[in-house]
């Protein structure tokens, strides 16, 4: 029968792994193959990625696959907007810098002063982030390691470059970069003349379902994989990968990637590109087909994970069972953030950025680790409902049901909350949306699946799905819209 088996390396923030999905009529199975922490590391002049470290995690991956039989092809994905810069001989000038270290703090301000916002906006379609790559270029602007740059490549385009060999940018993620044209989906060489970038500096694009070339000798001697095993262009950025399989059977849906970030919105055919949708923040990134991903980023369970890291260096226990076992039994709506405060985006002592967050806005600090995720989720869970119901009004469409896929699908508490603040139902899973993601579009490309409904359709028959109903009762309901309320009265530096 017509199948295969496709290896989708997958780097997220907090780890990498190498899966193995095996595609056939009616089958879609996801196994995984190697797993491995990512840890940035500190050096002087800045946060890095160990890039070096996550390849070889790749490349152990991929070994470990060979080991269970045959591999049709290879796909690779990464988080957005960061990138290695190549010098003329081919050769990786510097780790990459990791898109949380300060360095871009104010570096916005030049590109705005020569391009202006609204500009920016019209042509991109990005939502605003200090870390897109044209501010890490902006902040880069002069230095030595920019001069002797040639060719810029995008996270998962490097580590397919030295899969390979081959130079490219697969489109779903240069539509994250600031430096692409939102309607035309190319480069933008108008921004990249405004902003003084040369434009040679920007590999051909490829977009997802493109061959990438094949794996190179050493590659293949150090796996164990055949000489001539493809690599497939998949939906590079992360998020598209989750996104092509969110398990929908209804095209009224919202879909919430949900993991170290919350990526909040919609399937749309054109960009959105009005002056609301920009003071909204919303972004146009590019998903497979040419589909837009309009979307805002909500900063996710990076706040709970931060928290988990600081109370382990003090000894204390973080299981999640337990953590949101105190959660449920802490007082509800006892305080209230914005996740989106810029002070929660840089590593640290969050559950202490949140008790000042509190102390400045007059509400009570949470004190131990229940109050603190209970915050944190109900934070959460708010801010979900206002970016949907906001990308519902911007994009004038009506939302039926939100699909939560990612790492924050196993968050009951989450989960529970995102329906009650919505008023929506929500399907939860699958959890390795992202990989799945990656191993379809590698199976399309080989015609085992048809259209992005039926890989959906395939998802949705195939996946563990949960699903949480908005609680009815008149109170709860009253509850959460006071709640939002407050959160959206309050200021944030008063
Ligand atoms: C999620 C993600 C998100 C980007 C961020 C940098 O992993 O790719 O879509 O905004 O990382």
């Amino acid at each position: 029968s017509a199948g295969g088996v496709f290896a989708a390396a997958d780097l997220g923030a907090t780890s990498g792994r190498v899966m193995l999905g095996e595609v056939g009529a009616g089958r879609l199975a996801l196994t995984e193959a190697h797993r491995f922490p990512n840890t940035p590391v500190m050096l002087p002049d800045g946060l890095r990625w160990n890039v070096l470290g996550l390849f070889q995690g790749v490349l152990e991956g991929l070994r470990a696959a060979a080991r269970s039989g045959p591999v049709a092809s290879v796909g690779v994905d990464t988080w957005a907007v960061d990138y290695g810069l190549l010098d003329a001989d081919g050769a990786l000038l510097g780790a990459p810098h990791h898109y949380r270290d300060r360095r871009t703090e104010g570096a916005a301000a030049g590109v705005l002063a020569r391009v202006g916002a609204a500009e920016l906006y019209r042509i991109t379609g990005l939502q605003h982030l200090p870390f897109n790559t044209v501010f890490q270029l902006a902040s880069a602007a002069g230095s030595a390691q920019l001069a002797a740059a040639r060719t810029l490549l995008p996270m998962p385009d490097l580590l397919v470059h030295w899969l390979t060999g081959s130079i490219g940018a697969e489109e779903t993620n240069a539509s994250t970069t600031g430096l692409f044209d939102a309607r035309s989906g190319v480069w933008s060489t108008e921004l990249l003349d405004g902003i003084g970038i040369t434009s040679g500096l920007l590999p051909p694009l490829r977009a997802p379902g493109d061959p990438a070339g094949e794996l190179l000798p050493h590659v293949t001697g150090f796996t164990g994989l055949p000489v001539g095993t493809p690599v497939t262009t998949v939906a590079s950025h992360d998020t598209a990968s989750a996104v092509v399989a969110v398990p929908a059977t209804a095209p009224d849906f919202a879909y919430i990637s949900c993991g170290t970030w919350s990526l909040a919105g919609l399937e749309l055919d054109a960009p959105v590109l009005t002056e609301e949708s920009r003071a909204a923040n919303f972004t146009n990134e590019r998903g497979i087909d040419g589909t837009v991903r309009f979307l805002r980023n909500v900063m996710g369970l990076w706040l709970l994970e931060e928290c988990r890291r600081t109370w382990a260096a003090r000894g204390l226990p973080v299981g999640l069972d337990e953590l949101l076992a105190q959660a449920a039994g802490a007082e509800p709506f006892a305080a209230l953030v914005d996740p989106d405060a810029p002070e929660f985006l840089a590593p640290g002592d969050v559950p202490e950025r949140i008790r000042a967050y509190c102390r400045r806005t007059g509400q009570p600090a949470p004190g131990g680790p229940g109050a603190v995720v209970r915050c944190v989720l109900e934070s959460l869970a708010l801010a979900h409902r206002r970016t949907l119901r906001q990308a519902a009004e911007l994009a004038g469409r009506e939302i039926a049901r939100v699909h939560l896929v990612g790492g924050g699908a196993r968050n009951a508490l989450l989960c529970q909350w995102t329906a009650d603040a919505t008023g929506l139902p929500v399907v939860a899973g699958p959890v390795e949306a992202t990989a799945l993601g990656n191993v379809l579009v590698q199976a399309r490309a080989a015609g085992l699946v048809g259209d992005r409904d039926a890989m959906r359709r395939l998802v949705a028959r195939t996946q563990p799905l949960r699903h949480y109903e908005p609680r009815e009762d008149r109170a709860g309901r009253a509850a959460w819209d006071t709640a939002a309320d407050r959160l959206e009265t309050s200021p944030r530096n008063p």
